[in-house]
């Protein structure tokens, strides 16, 4: 297991790689190009770049958060077969760097939606939530410009400003599109990408859904074991894998992470965990707590338990943290809750790992 946090690069973000270098146990970041428009190749060199300034941090570039897809893909238009081309080259380009793990997202449309960014919690830390009838009751542009307004001028990945304009639009497109379509669409990109994927030996780690529910009419997918256990289907190479993320999914409460960890893990099939709690106000409405398991709804012992018992050895991350002691920073990633979100998912591998081996000894 590698522990690693989410770093943007080209000065895109309060956090410095030095002071991740700092943080105990932390071997590495999970970072992106965040100025190249979706669709179109990662340059080599421009990979390289960041690389070696990671590099040169004393940190590892081994995962790559996210090479977004092409709307155009989601959609099965003709057009798809260029962009699956440059996503397949982007994976070679990655694959020549030492990229061992991608993380992307088959959402359409938007990324991920919270109703506001910075809500204040008694103890004075702010954190991002979401309020269902809140969101429900914006559209997905009135979202955007509210988000941008508390988002501290840091771009917010798949709120990309070129994306905006298209999107009503596209939730239309998507208003006519079945899930079958859906499905299949993502199948197709699958098999297309998947072989270049082993042959660059790059694990590609789909996110789930966030929230995993529909919203605005839009197809959402990855949002349950049912349907991972699809997904998964889909492609059945262990190189078509999963972000576990238990902020996303564990915003419903009927997905049992654990059980999810220990099915999923026991397939070899989870590659990445984004680990994080959340604190529900009711079935839809929720905060995203600090990590302990005594702040929210999730038991972090538990979902740690499974993965470890899964033999996992992939990466983890602490997923969005507070903003705390007056940090000013990219909404959900400053640097002081992330770093004491990691250590304490670090502190429960170590005991479980002693456990287990203090076990094995008595047997
Ligand atoms: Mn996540």
């Amino acid at each position: 297991m590698k522990m690693i946090m989410r770093w943007f690069p080209h000065g895109d973000d309060s956090v410095t790689l030095e002071q991740i270098r700092q943080v105990p146990g932390v071997s590495g970041v999970a970072t992106c190009l965040p100025k190249i428009p979706v669709g179109e190749v990662w340059p080599l060199e421009e990979i390289l770049a960041v690389k070696n300034e990671v590099n040169a941090a004393g940190l590892e570039m081994e995962v790559i958060e996210s090479v977004n897809i092409h709307e155009d893909i989601k959609k099965g238009l003709p057009t798809r077969d260029q962009y699956i081309a440059n996503y397949i080259k982007t994976l070679e380009n990655l694959g020549k760097a030492g990229v061992k793990c991608l993380c992307y997202n088959f959402m359409p449309v938007m990324d991920w939606a919270r109703s506001d960014l910075a809500a204040p919690l008694d103890d004075g830390s702010f954190v991002m939530a979401y309020r269902h009838e809140e969101v429900l009751q914006m559209n997905p542009e009135k979202m955007a410009k509210a988000m941008e307004g508390k988002a501290r001028g840091y771009s917010l990945p798949g709120w990309e400003p070129e994306r905006l304009d298209a999107m009503a639009r596209d939730i239309e497109f998507y208003q006519s599109m079945t899930k079958e379509q859906y499905w299949d669409n993502m199948k197709y990109f699958l098999d297309a990408v998947v072989p270049y994927a082993e042959e660059y030996d790059i694990k590609m780690a789909i996110h789930p859904d966030d929230p995993p529910w529909p919203l605005y009419g839009l197809p959402k997918v990855i949002t349950n074991s049912e349907n991972i256990r699809t997904f998964l289907d889909l492609n059945n190479s262990q190189y078509n894998g999963l972000t576990l993320c238990t902020g996303s999914l564990g915003s419903d409460l009927n997905n049992d992470l654990p059980a999810m960890m220990r099915e999923f893990g026991s397939m070899k099939r989870i590659h990445f965990a984004h680990v994080r709690n959340v604190h529900h106000l009711n079935e839809k409405d929720f905060d995203e707590a600090a990590h302990l398991s005594a702040c929210g709804d999730l038991d972090m012992y538990a979902i740690m338990e499974a993965l470890y018992e899964s033999g996992f050895d992939g990466y983890i991350r602490p997923d969005h943290g507070r903003m705390i002691w007056g940090e000013q920073a990219r909404p959900g990633y400053g640097l002081y809750d992330r770093a004491i979100g990691a250590n304490y998912l670090l502190g429960l591998w170590e005991a479980i790992d002693k456990s287990y081996k203090k076990k094995g000894e008595i047997q």
